[in-house]
């Protein structure tokens, strides 16, 4: 049974216009503040247009946030839009007009494409995709069961598309708004069973999975000096991929800034938060969040990936990107920003464990499996 078609209009105000802060530079400041690093504190880079398939227990090269594991091919004319994982495949989401498709890749075979499906009518921009679950049961037997589904947003025209997994035949189509009325970034939480949808602004949306509706939403903040007290706003939230840190068992995992809340929480910063227009707060229906539970994702135009608190919005982890394919590099190849992330739920295991992630970025040539160990987390 398809999820029924929704049409949404939930334009909330937005009286607040914020600013823009390089969370690059601020992370670099905090770094070299604390450490007398620059903030990129890596290794020598390595040849970022070079693939090679090597085995999953080699480690390429290690970076200050992240180890290097594997480099394999990438269309260059694909717009990455979004990555999801699903079943052992990685399916990929891409945008612009006439060229948005979603594709289904074999990680075990130098990602080659398996499938293809365009997106329809081609005037359609395509943007974020997910991979998520519903719970069907079936009219004759009453027996119910799981059935895999792969969701995708539109750019500004405010409709998205629903695919079967993992044959992805169209099933439907639904219409949402967002806060900008644009659509950036999805991903499922299946702790919640809700979609976070990201549109260009400070906000996350918190969808309903199975109706489509908004429930809340959350502001994304980051505070720069950890205990200044001074957290700015952060904007062009773009690509999106939920994460559980639990999975590589980090003993240290609970030492991380993340507050361990449901509903946010008593006398946290969200109270304060909740007083902002436009943000939703305290809902007592939202499960508690385990603390290793996180919202990946990459900002527009910063060679970061930031780890969110999927509650209260505050980044409380900066993954600094800029080695694994330099803007410079990227400049003369014609590639465009960062933009893809997906964990696929798989830890590496060799001396030591690691969280199994693949990234990749807007025509870049390559895509690029790291992991995030215990030291990085
Ligand atoms: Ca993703």
């Amino acid at each position: 049974m398809l999820t029924r078609a929704v049409t949404a209009l939930r334009l909330l105000s937005l009286s607040t216009m914020t600013s823009h802060w390089d969370v690059v530079a601020l992370v670099s400041a905090a770094s070299a503040a604390s450490s007398g690093d620059g903030g990129g504190g890596t290794t020598s880079s390595t040849s970022s247009t070079t693939s090679s398939s090597m085995s999953s227990s080699r480690i390429l090269r290690r970076s200050g946030d992240y180890n290097l594991l594997e480099v394999v091919p990438h269309d260059t004319s694909s717009f990455t839009q979004g990555l999801a994982y699903f079943d052992g495949h990685v399916y990929e989401g891409t945008g612009m007009e006439g060229r948005s498709y979603v594709m289904k890749h074999d990680p075990t075979d130098n990602m080659r494409t398996l499938h293809r499906v365009p997106l329809m009518p081609s005037h359609l921009f395509g943007e974020g995709i997910s991979h998520y679950r519903v719970w069907t049961t079936d009219e004759r037997s009453g027996r119910g069961h799981w059935e895999d589904r792969l969701i995708q947003l539109t750019y500004t025209s405010g409709v998205g598309r629903i695919y079967s997994l993992p044959d992805m035949v169209r099933l439907g189509e639904f219409e949402y708004g967002t806060s900008t009325g644009e659509g950036w970034g999805i991903t499922y939480v299946p702790h919640t069973n809700e979609f976070y949808v990201s549109d260009g602004s400070e906000y996350l949306m918190v969808w309903d999975a199975d109706t489509l509706m908004e429930k809340r939403r959350i502001t994304v903040t980051f505070e720069a000096v950890p205990g200044s007290g001074k957290s700015s706003r952060i904007r062009y939230v773009n690509e999106l991929e939920f994460v559980d840190y639990a999975i590589v068992n980090c003993d240290d995992v609970d030492d991380t800034t993340t507050p361990a809340v449901g509903g946010g929480g008593e006398g946290t910063d969200d109270d304060a938060r909740c007083e902002d227009e436009g943000t939703t707060c305290a809902d007592e229906s939202i499960p508690p969040f385990s603390p290793s539970m996180a919202i990946l994702a990459n900002l527009w135009y910063q060679d970061v990936l930031v780890s969110i608190n999927p509650v209260s919005g505050v980044i409380n982890k900066v993954y600094d990107m800029r080695d694994i394919y330099p803007k410079d590099q990227r400049e003369e190849d014609g590639a465009d920003c960062l933009n893809g992330i997906t964990v696929t739920g798989r830890k590496r295991k060799s001396e030591e464990e690691g969280l199994e992630v693949w990234v990749t970025g807007k025509l870049w040539p390559n895509m690029y499996r790291i992991e995030l160990s215990c030291d990085h987390i």
